[in-house]
């Protein structure tokens, strides 16, 4: 780990703590160190937290006022979720004070006519997916951490996942939202609606806002129906062209639910961490992951002729196919496992994309800068290939310290961005930027874009009390 930093507690004016312990009362406005370190950080572990505060409000109005005290004394404050980003968007590291929204996680009925539900902005996403299971419905958007990540860090941060190639992204799915701006100003934006063109929808301005502008108090969620009988494939792949190959003739041939790829060495972690049976007793060197709706057996028909159209073509060697929902979720637990499995060599993260049909192009410029750069490193490739987004992960070897490690990352990270860049690509596909990838957004985004958006900010936050430093140093 790399606290560099001591946690400091005493940076708040007395007169605004005060004000805090009578508005939150000392159980939800905590300064122990314990909670400063729980609650300043996120995922990430190459900064450390120094929160000055943990804020628990109840309310959208308790919300406000700690705003305006926020205003008044001049304080920072950092929006705080499940805290499972991975880019350091939701870590305090500069004596803010930490806004968690964790006791404000109500999800109302859902409305079936509607197909919609609204949940407060601290709900869980897996509890909002069980409600909507519940009633027949689905929330589409899910990944490994749904369990504890909640839907306003979801939203803030447009999360992705595993099955953004057939539903979208978090953006695709919010009707409504309800956020508290720097100004201390309750907005609700879109109220639900499917139809609304009344001029710029700052729904959009916040999802995906990672905290700057405001934070969001409460959302509406479109519903859909959950897809039919998915059954998952995973295949033996021996290159990164034929795999691209597979994609193309699922996409065709297969009503696709999920198209994800991972490389030898993360099955080879996630079997050993989880002792778990590899799919194969032989091994390649990528396999794909491919979940589509098995609505007839003429489904399960085509999927198996694909198979063997593949492996004729030289593409696939070998692959299994899901009979019942234990193997479905095994077979998934080969893919989802892996973050959470690697976590421990502190791995620097890269989260990369283009279009789908540049995907080739990306992977092998990232396959050549491995080679030139990373090959006494263990590096595990994974990620969404089917909407052409890759997770590289460099693993941290023992007895190297955190920050020589992410200096020698970041300088390859350089090369990398420009690999990306001259695609048109995104050096952040679904993470964000928070912290960690800031002084690199200039490749994804040019400074008309940048200054822009320092503008739209001071307009939502003119104190910039809300998440400083994140995304674009003011
Ligand atoms: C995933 O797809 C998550 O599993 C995490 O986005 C990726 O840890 C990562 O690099
Ligand atoms: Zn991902």
């Amino acid at each position: 780990m790399a606290d560099k930093q001591p946690v400091n507690s005493s940076r708040l004016p007395e007169a605004m703590g005060a004000s805090l312990i009578e508005l939150l009362g000392h159980e939800r406005f905590l300064t122990d160190s314990h909670s400063l370190q729980h609650y300043g950080r996120d995922w990430t572990r190459f900064v450390a937290p120094a929160p000055s505060g943990v804020l628990l409000p109840n309310s959208i109005g308790e919300i406000q006022a700690i705003v305006h005290l926020a205003r008044k004394y001049g304080a920072k404050l950092v929006p705080s979720g499940g805290r499972t980003g991975l880019s350091g968007g939701a870590m305090a590291a500069g004596g803010e004070l930490v806004l968690s929204l964790e006791r404000m996680r109500k999800i109302s009925p859902i409305n079936k006519a509607g197909r919609s539900v609204t949940c407060e902005a601290g709900a869980i996403t897996a509890q909002i997916q069980q409600a909507a299971a519940e009633e027949g419905l689905m929330y589409p958007v899910d990944f490994a951490s749904s369990g504890s990540s909640q839907i306003g860090g979801n939203i803030a941060t447009n999360a992705g996942g595993i099955q953004v190639i057939r539903y979208g992204m978090t953006r695709d799915w919010v009707t409504g939202l309800k956020v508290v701006t720097g100004t201390s100003e309750l907005l609700e934006l879109n109220h639900g609606l499917i139809k609304n063109n009344t001029g710029l929808d700052f729904r959009h301005l916040f999802i995906g806002s990672e905290g700057i502008l405001g934070v969001i108090v409460e959302a509406t969620l479109a519903l859909t129906d959950p897809p039919t009988n998915p059954r998952v494939m995973v295949l033996g792949i021996q290159s990164m062209p034929a795999l691209m190959e597979v994609l193309a003739k699922c996409q065709t041939r297969l009503s696709v639910l999920a198209f994800e790829f991972f490389s030898d060495l993360a099955l080879e972690k996630v079997t050993a961490a989880h002792s778990i049976q590899p799919p194969f007793q032989e091994r390649f060197p990528y396999y794909a992951l491919v979940e589509f709706e098995s609505i007839s057996t003429a489904a399960e028909t085509q999927a198996l002729e694909l198979v063997e159209a593949c492996m004729a073509a030289g593409w696939v060697e070998d692959a299994v196919l899901s009979q019942n929902e234990s193997q479905r979720r095994s077979l998934w637990r080969l893919r989802e496992d892996i973050s959470e499995t690697i976590a421990q060599w502190t791995p620097y993260k890269n989260d990369i994309s283009t279009t789908v049909q540049q995907a080739p192009e990306l992977l092998s410029s990232v396959d050549a800068l491995v080679a030139q750069h990373y090959t006494d490193l263990d590096v595990v490739w994974y990620g969404h290939i089917g909407d052409g987004n890759l997770h590289l992960n460099i693993l941290k070897p023992d007895g190297v310290s955190v920050g020589a490690f992410e200096e020698r990352c970041k300088a390859v990270s350089a090369h990398l961005f420009t690999a990306v860049q001259n695609l048109g690509g995104s050096i952040s596909a679904e993470h964000g930027v928070g912290l960690l990838k800031k002084e690199f957004l200039h490749f994804s985004r040019d400074e008309a874009e940048i200054s822009l958006m320092r503008g739209i900010k001071a307009q939502f936050d003119p104190d910039g009390i809300f998440n400083p430093g994140k995304v674009f140093d003011a």
